[in-house]
């Protein structure tokens, strides 16, 4: 059976302290997502976009009782519940949710909807842990919690709507860190996660940590959410986005990586984030991005 990708835009740059996040599903889009994956034999429906207010038309300093330091939280939560139902929707019509940020705090919705009728994993590549809770958080931006949002960590446990059911942490895998900050790393230490540095890919290389990575999330479960940042690739591979650090996955093991996911069973669902145009150099983070998608969906050379 052919798989049939549903592309679901999320312009959202709530989470993200640098403006033009917003405008990644149209950058994405425009570089030939759609044409990319037909040629790889992926049939794609796009579904159009979220419904997303500018964010200067919103208040971003909404004090919620509890809920410490949180920009933008009664938008985000709007954001997340509307792509939770496209995400289930489209599962439910056999179709595998492609969804396009936005910056990365649209996870949420990914993963609620994902794991809204299944048992998932999630990979997440990506530099950083995006483990912060709104008591941790260093800046306030959304874009650094969206893991914790969806395993109900800390003050997220009483937060309905960001909690994704049937996602378990032991199916929980990080792959390519090199910027954690210290509260994240003491719950990398003691919780279920596993994850992966830069320095482990330089060590064993990208395939036999990405095969090991796949195996660990889909462990038990009936399918996996890769959620791909593009700040996981390094900077000069993918300038446009909003926090670049430096040492990130080279083109060919970002490539080798998603062509890993495809052969896996695929993803049950995928995402890309964080591609910033206002930062770009001539759409390059965009179009890597939908290359490396088409890859995931299982591109072949011959
Ligand atoms: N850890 C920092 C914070 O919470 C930085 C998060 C950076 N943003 C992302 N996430 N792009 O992957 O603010
Ligand atoms: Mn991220
Ligand atoms: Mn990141
Ligand atoms: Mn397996």
């Amino acid at each position: 059976m052919t798989r049939s990708a549903r592309i679901i835009g999320a312009p959202t740059d709530y989470g993200a302290n640098r403006r033009g996040v917003d405008m990644g599903p149209s950058a994405i889009r425009y570089a030939g997502l759609a044409a990319k994956l037909e040629s790889a034999g992926v049939g794609t429906i796009d579904d159009g976009d979220v419904q997303a207010p500018r964010a200067e038309e919103r208040d971003p300093d909404v004090v919620q009782p509890k809920t410490g330091k949180t920009k933008f939280l009664k938008e985000i939560e709007d954001v997340s519940r509307q792509l939770a139902t496209r995400v289930s929707d489209a599962l439910n019509n056999g179709e595998t949710p492609l969804v396009l940020g936005g910056d990365h705090s649209v996870a949420i919705g990914s993963l609620v909807g994902s794991a809204a009728d299944a048992d998932i994993g999630t990979i997440w590549f990506d530099a950083h842990a995006d483990l912060n809770t709104p008591e941790t958080s260093p800046s306030g931006n959304v874009h650094g919690m969206p893991l914790a949002a969806a395993l109900g960590i800390g003050e997220f446990e009483e937060t309905v709507w960001a909690n994704a059911p049937r996602l378990s942490e032991e199916n929980v895998v990080l792959v390519g860190l090199r910027s954690v900050d210290k509260s994240e790393n003491q719950l990398l230490e003691e919780r279920g996660f596993t994850a992966y540095t830069m320095s482990d890919i330089d060590k064993r290389g990208i395939a036999a940590v990405t095969e090991e990575a796949l195996e660990i999330a889909h462990d038990g479960v009936d399918g996996v959410h890769i959620s791909l940042d593009l700040d996981w690739l390094d900077p000069k591979e993918a300038p446009g986005v909003g926090t670049p650090v430096r040492g990130g996955a080279t083109y060919r093991e970002a490539h080798a990586a998603m062509e890993l996911v495809a052969n896996h069973d695929g993803p049950r669902s995928f995402e890309l984030v964080e591609v910033n145009p206002t930062l770009d150099q001539h759409n390059e983070t965009a179009s890597l991005a939908t290359e490396l998608a088409a890859s995931a969906f299982g591109k072949t050379i011959l």
